[in-house]
């Protein structure tokens, strides 16, 4: 059910030749990009009226309107079952107790007497926030993408779900209520790329957004890297992906069960198991068939992603060999599974989020660990972090220096600009003194 890729008994290649053994889904986002620009701008020449004709096109439904009224939205949290309610609060509760501390504050460093720079953090205006319908209907992502944002101080928060035919042309009933509950109440109905086109150009009911985060599809994740450049995005958001690092007194069960977690997302979601101990690899192998058969989505998802190049147990002679292998495939999500757990957590450097022992599994922080579930995919954790406050802020440097400030580092300033023939930029600075650079201290 999960292929064996076995590294033992020869020294591991670095870099990019031991990513080349690593498995992992092929997501060609380039390809969809070409797909994905004429739906763009449609939306972007006719507005609300190509928003209206592509849920007929894409999801079934006739729109009069795509905003969502605000009565849809309290009937959706009146209507939630209230256990859901309770656990989406729970949910809440402890994501913005994690997220407030993120918030940074500015910082002024005294260069010299009389010069200063100082770093304010500013949220971004609007942002558009992307909650895929169909398959994924994650009102945990909604939670993910809003709390970070609210307590960056985001001013103005929208959010798209496509259309659901069955509930009337409204987007899924808990995205509505998880929006209710979480004061978001700016909601439209749009699906796919072109709800990051309304958000990126604007339309006639939907002002334009700095700002567009939030997991999809391949359709998404290429109409943000159309807009990349124009708009702020989060990531492109991959299939989901969960590497566990596991020594022999790793639990095989619980093991196995976690791999299938993510397994459930997608048929190309990934699950590697990463181990020197040929017995737990035995064991998992024996845990996984049984715990399928018992599960659900079995033969649309789970059966495709465990099969899938993208999956597999990796066998290696150490576990620092298991630790280079992880480092290399830099995860999505990681789970440390061995004595030294913690230990061994801190020494590895890529990562979306690292689940360290035996009672953190990744489900605990899809939904209510405080930590954020929109993480970086397909190998990005080496250059990339997850959703926090910090995606919501920019840092903006104020330059503050007085005359005799300037006039002590002028000097500088004009020999850097000659070195790089670019006199004007110096004589910005000889200007104010007269046209003579002033004498070094
Ligand atoms: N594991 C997914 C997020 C999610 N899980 C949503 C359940 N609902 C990607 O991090
Ligand atoms: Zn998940």
């Amino acid at each position: 059910m999960i292929s064996r890729i076995d590294l033992r008994g020869a020294a591991l290649p670095e870099g990019q030749a031991l990513r080349s053994l690593l498995p992992r889904a092929d997501f060609d986002v380039s390809a969809a990009l070409e797909k994905v620009r004429p739906i763009c701008e449609d939306v972007h020449h006719r507005g609300d009226a190509a928003l209206i004709e592509y849920g007929e096109k894409f999801d079934g439904v006739t729109l009069e309107s795509v905003r969502v009224p605000a009565e849809a939205l309290a009937k959706a949290l009146a209507d939630l079952d209230p256990a859901v309610r309770a656990a989406l609060e729970e949910s809440i509760r402890r994501a913005r107790v994690v997220h407030r501390e993120q918030r940074r504050t500015g910082h002024t460093t005294q260069v010299v007497p009389g010069g200063s720079v100082t770093e304010k953090w500013v949220p971004v205006e609007r942002v558009g926030l992307y909650a895929p319908g169909g398959r994924s209907v994650y009102p945990s992502s909604v939670i993910m993408n809003a709390v970070p944002a609210q307590e960056a101080g985001v001013e103005s928060i929208a959010l798209a779900s496509p259309p659901q035919k069955e509930f009337g042309g409204l987007p899924h009933p808990t995205i509505l209520a998880a929006c209710a509950l979480l004061g978001v109440d700016e909601v439209y109905a749009a699906g796919g790329a072109t709800a990051v086109a309304m958000f990126a150009y604007g339309t006639e009911s939907c002002p334009p957004a700095n700002m567009v985060t939030g997991p999809g599809n391949i359709w998404v994740a290429a109409a943000k890297r159309y807009f990349t450049g124009r708009i702020g995005i989060d990531a492109e958001a991959g299939p989901t992906e969960i590497a566990v690092l596991a020594d022999a007194t790793a639990d095989p069960a619980h093991v196995a069960s976690d791999l299938i977690s993510q397994a459930e997302h997608d048929p190309l979601a990934a699950a590697v198991l990463v181990t020197d101990s040929e017995e737990l690899a035995a064991a998992v192998e024996r845990e996984l068939a049984p715990q399928v058969a018992a599960t659900k989505h079995v033969e649309d998802r789970i059966l495709p992603a465990l099969k899938g190049e993208q999956s597999a147990i990796v066998l290696v002679d150490s576990l620092d060999d298991c630790l280079k292998v992880v480092d290399a495939y830099g995860a999505e999500h990681l789970e440390i599974q061995t004595a030294d757990a913690a230990a061994r957590a801190q020494r590895v450097k890529n990562a979306g989020a690292i689940f360290v022992g035996p009672w953190a599994p990744v489900s605990l922080g899809d939904y209510a660990a405080g930590s954020n579930h929109v993480l970086p995919t397909g190998g990005c954790a080496c250059h990339s972090s997850g959703l926090s406050v910090q995606s919501f802020l920019r840092g903006i440097h104020i330059v503050d220096y007085t005359k005799d400030a300037l006039a002590e580092v002028a000097h500088t300033v004009v020999t850097l600009a000659e070195a790089e023939d670019l006199p004007a930029h110096g004589a910005a600075v000889k200007a104010r003194f007269g046209w003579k650079v002033p004498t070094d201290k």
